[in-house]
């Protein structure tokens, strides 16, 4: 600890910075601390277009909050419709690159039209406000035109993962009862097709709900249409209105469900609401990106993720950014497309993964080095904690030493990012998140809600409602309470470990619960478990992370068979096939082990910790005192790492 690097901002980039230095941070934070209400007003009132004002900036029955009370807004007039009367009109909005090498370069006036013919088109089909869309596309501009005609009319939309399967998208358009799913005929992907409409064919063959699938064209691959149920995007948009009125919402309307995974089988829906989600993603957008108007920003998650919601198009397009989007995977054809693309487009702002960097760090440094990236000013992480040797490396080869890194910690729930640094302000610790944004009120704390020393590891918490937090689970306010707000009396749980370092600094250390963390996506045990116990073979299953030098996590699972003449080898294809159909192929098992039995406590409770152990040390050092029987680890340790 003590021989840590620290990257303070350079004076240069302080005296330009929209934060300027750690007074100006302490002076932020502190307001917002002192007066939530003036702060947050404030903004709300200088930063976004409201219809009507609010009678109050925030009501709080804990655990349930609103904010901007009686507000009326849209998100879509926000990130649209009030740069038409800027300069801004004619400024590119989505700079669109294709896998293929395709471009696409759509101003606001542009993405306006294209958002007002597409929410003529879901009126026309008899969808209101209130009413579910489900979208299930691959990153093409439709997908951001789709989320946000569906917010100008306030149709609250789901988007799912083009990488989930049938089955895991099925669950949520059920989950949902969405009137309609909007879809692509297939995304490109290393080269080859991935076929979504015929993912969706499969998911809604047991979903009542759905009236209509509208599929914009992409891949021009070949797609069997269910007359009266199917429609080509380009068929129903041709003649309609580029004229729509932005519906007036409620503050509190829910703007979008997106699922994520939880400590049970059932992935949970995060709802996030409109006035303060929006508020939310605007400030951090600007503070922690530091961004000017004439950037060009890019962050290369999926918007079937939140970051990609709030950072790709809510934030960005709020601000009147333009926002760099990528359909493609980073390595095709060639390891250096990133770089190609940044030199390109001359990107200002680089905002991606530990994962994406410590693959980027295998293929070695003769990829950046032969690109200019000269561009770039501020570069940015998310997903997982960034070791440090991961984040020195992003610091010299992508930044060249001159660009502050901001470690980004947040959650599909807060909605938008709550602690990282101010690029500007707050000095850089490689592999610390360190400080809360204005408004967050963080701490370490153990069971009892008491904070926990200096260096002490304990639960990450936040004191005090914020304006993105997300509002409540779909149809489930009793899991939000208990699984969030109850374990720690009256705080909000995050459910990571942290520890604060003697400047404040946090440190995250990762998830207290059973969800695996692979490559940036969040996998629950239970999830992985159940699917596994579904294959005809299989009687048990255990399923724990193992460390994984560039996703992070790799997913081990232990298998115990149902009786018969199994093939080893055969069976642990079938089952990593198995996975793959019932949540996706981002989820295989990267190992399998069978074995007769599973390490268990008296009670009959699987101790994952002990098969954690074994896995990244082929050795149990911890306690086995509640182990039943001591010789399932004995035998499990002794098996080999392939042996399957
Ligand atoms: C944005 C996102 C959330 C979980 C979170 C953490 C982990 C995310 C960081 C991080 C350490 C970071 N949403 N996490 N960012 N851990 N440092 N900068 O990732 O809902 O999919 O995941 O991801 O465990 O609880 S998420």
């Amino acid at each position: 600890m003590a021989d840590q690097n620290v990257y303070p901002p350079s004076p240069d980039f302080v005296k330009r910075a929209c934060v300027q230095g750690m007074e100006g941070y302490r002076e932020l934070y502190q307001q917002a601390e002192s007066q939530p209400e003036q702060f947050w007003g404030a903004l709300a009132e200088r930063e976004l277009s409201w219809s009507r004002q609010w009678s109050h900036v925030f009501e709080w029955n804990p655990p349930f909050v609103r904010w901007f009370v009686d507000g009326k807004i849209n998100v879509s007039y926000n990130c649209l419709d009030r740069h038409l009367a800027t300069h801004r009109k004619n400024k590119v909005a989505i700079l669109w690159e294709g896998e293929p090498g395709d471009q696409r370069m759509i101003s606001y006036q542009e993405l306006h039209r294209l958002v007002c013919r597409f929410a003529n088109v879901l009126k026309n089909r008899g969808l209101k406000t209130g009413d579910r869309a489900i979208i299930y596309m691959g990153m093409v501009p439709e997908l951001p035109v789709a989320m946000l005609a569906c917010a100008r009319l306030g149709i609250t939309f789901s988007v799912v993962f083009g990488g989930f399967s049938a089955e895991a998208l099925k669950a949520r358009i059920q989950d949902l009862e969405a009137q309609i799913v909007i879809t692509c005929d297939g995304a490109w992907r290393r080269g080859k097709e991935v076929r979504l409409k015929q993912t969706v064919d499969e998911a809604v063959a047991d979903c009542p709900t759905v009236r209509e699938i509208i599929v914009h064209k992409r891949t021009g691959g070949d797609v069997p249409m269910q007359a009266g149920r199917d429609f080509w995007w380009s068929d129903l948009e041709a003649g309609t209105s580029e004229s729509c009125p932005a519906e007036e919402l409620d503050s509190e309307h829910p703007l979008y469900v997106l699922y994520t995974s939880g400590t049970t089988g059932k992935p949970k829906g995060i709802v996030h609401t409109t006035g303060g989600y929006l508020l939310g993603v605007h400030m951090t957008t600007k503070w922690v990106f530091d961004l000017r108007d004439e950037d060009t920003y890019w962050c290369t998650a999926d918007i079937g993720w939140v970051t990609g919601h709030s950072y790709i198009v809510f934030g960005p397009l709020s601000n009147g950014a333009t926002s760099v989007m990528y359909e493609g995977a980073p390595d095709y054809p060639q390891p250096d497309r990133f770089w190609r693309i940044i030199e390109k487009y001359r990107i200002n702002i680089f905002y991606t993964s530990p994962t994406a960097i410590r693959a980027f760090i295998r293929q070695g440094d003769q990829w950046p080095n032969r690109h200019d990236m000269s561009s770039l000013r501020v570069l940015g992480s998310v997903g997982e904690p960034i070791n440090p040797a991961a984040w020195e490396w992003y610091y010299k080869t992508i930044g060249r030493e001159r660009c502050p890194i901001v470690d980004t910690w947040w959650q599909t729930e807060t909605g938008a990012i709550m602690i990282s640094p101010l690029p500007g302000a707050v000095p850089c610790k490689p592999g610390s998140a360190s400080l809360p944004l204005p408004g967050i009120l963080a701490d370490v704390v153990d069971l009892q809600g008491n904070p926990v020393g200096t260096n002490r590891e304990g639960f990450l918490i936040v004191r005090r409602p914020w304006p993105s937090m997300f509002r409540t689970l779909w149809k489930d306010p009793k899991r939000y309470e208990e699984q969030y707000w109850q374990r720690i009396e009256g705080v909000y749980m995050t459910g990571d470990a942290a520890r604060r370092d003697e400047d404040g600094y946090f440190w995250v250390l990762g998830r207290v619960d059973d969800v695996m963390n692979v490559s940036g996506h969040r996998l629950s045990t239970m999830e992985l478990e159940s699917a596994l116990v579904r294959h005809p073979a299989v009687a048990e299953a255990a399923v724990v992370g193992k460390p994984h030098e560039i996703t992070g996590q790799a997913v081990a699972a232990f298998v115990t068979l149902k009786a018969g003449n199994w093939d080893h080898r055969d069976l642990a294809e079938d089952l990593r096939r198995w996975v793959a159909h019932e949540i996706g192929s981002f989820a295989k098992p990267e190992q399998i082990r069978f074995t007769d039995a599973l390490p268990k406590t008296r009670s009959g409770k699987i101790m994952r910790r002990l098969l954690r152990e074994i896995v990244t040390s082929n050795a149990v050092a911890g306690d086995v005192t509640t182990l039943e029987d001591l010789s399932v680890v004995t035998r499990l340790s002794a098996q080999h790492d392939d042996e399957s």
